[in-house]
């Protein structure tokens, strides 16, 4: 099977990036550069209408398929390479915490980053005030959500306790959009060790060395 990663350096595309690396198996990075607006490129939108990044795209002797949403990527990249033991047996108690806290990340953490980061956009344009109350409103939601990782990363290493998962690099992707922020989570003490664990993996360093993470890394 061929997969290819449509990426932009630190985007949410870093998640599927990571998971890669960690399941082992080949891919191709293709950039979509957002400096030029290629997300939003009518060759772009026919993979993903959204004009979000990442999308994936899959091509074995089927065809083609063309994944897009971060946690669908993820579950679709476990099932597909269960022998990497990157989630727990369909089916198993230890599944469903792992769709419990995937679709936690995906749909009550990452949504509070969208109106943090494009605050602009949930206000008229130009209302710079409302802006800022969307934006610091975004933060203290996000702060109550790093709280939460930070009681769960007290009870084991990683997401799910002692075994490592693909919530790890999302949970970790999440929380490193963080350093920017007035708390940011490396200041938290279970996710700042968890934030380090995460930097000495292999797969890590793979995807720093090649999108160019600039300092501070989280
Ligand atoms: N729910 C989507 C969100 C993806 C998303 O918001 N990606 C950002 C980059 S981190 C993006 O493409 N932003 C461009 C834009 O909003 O125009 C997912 O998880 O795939």
């Amino acid at each position: 099977m061929d997969i290819t990663l449509h990426y932009y350096p630190s985007n949410a595309s870093v998640t599927p990036h990571i998971l890669l690396h960690e399941l082992g198996v080949p891919f191709a990075l293709q950039l979509v550069d957002r400096r030029a607006q290629a997300h939003k490129s009518p060759e772009y939108l026919r993979l993903n209408p959204n004009g979000l990044i990442p999308t994936l795209v899959l091509r074995d002797a089927q065809g083609e398929q063309v994944l897009y949403e971060t946690a669908a990527i993820v579950l679709q990249l476990v099932d597909l390479h269960p022998q990497a033991g990157q989630a727990p047996l369909p089916g198993t108690r230890e599944r469903g915490e792992f769709y419990k806290w995937l679709a936690w990340l995906s749909c009550s953490l990452q949504p509070y980053m969208t109106h943090y980061f494009y605050s602009d956009r949930m206000v008229a344009p130009g209302n710079a005030d409302g802006a800022a109350q969307v934006r610091a409103a975004a933060e203290a939601m996000i702060a109550s959500r790093v709280d939460q990782i930070e009681a769960r990363l007290a009870q084991g290493p990683w997401m799910l306790g002692e075994r490592f998962s693909a919530l790890d690099p999302y949970a970790f992707m999440l929380c490193r959009w963080t350093r920017g922020m007035t708390r940011p989570a490396r200041t938290l003490p279970h996710v700042g060790a968890f934030l380090q664990r995460m930097l000495e993996r292999p797969s890590l360093q793979k995807v720093i060395a090649t999108e160019q993470w600039p300092q501070p890394l989280v």
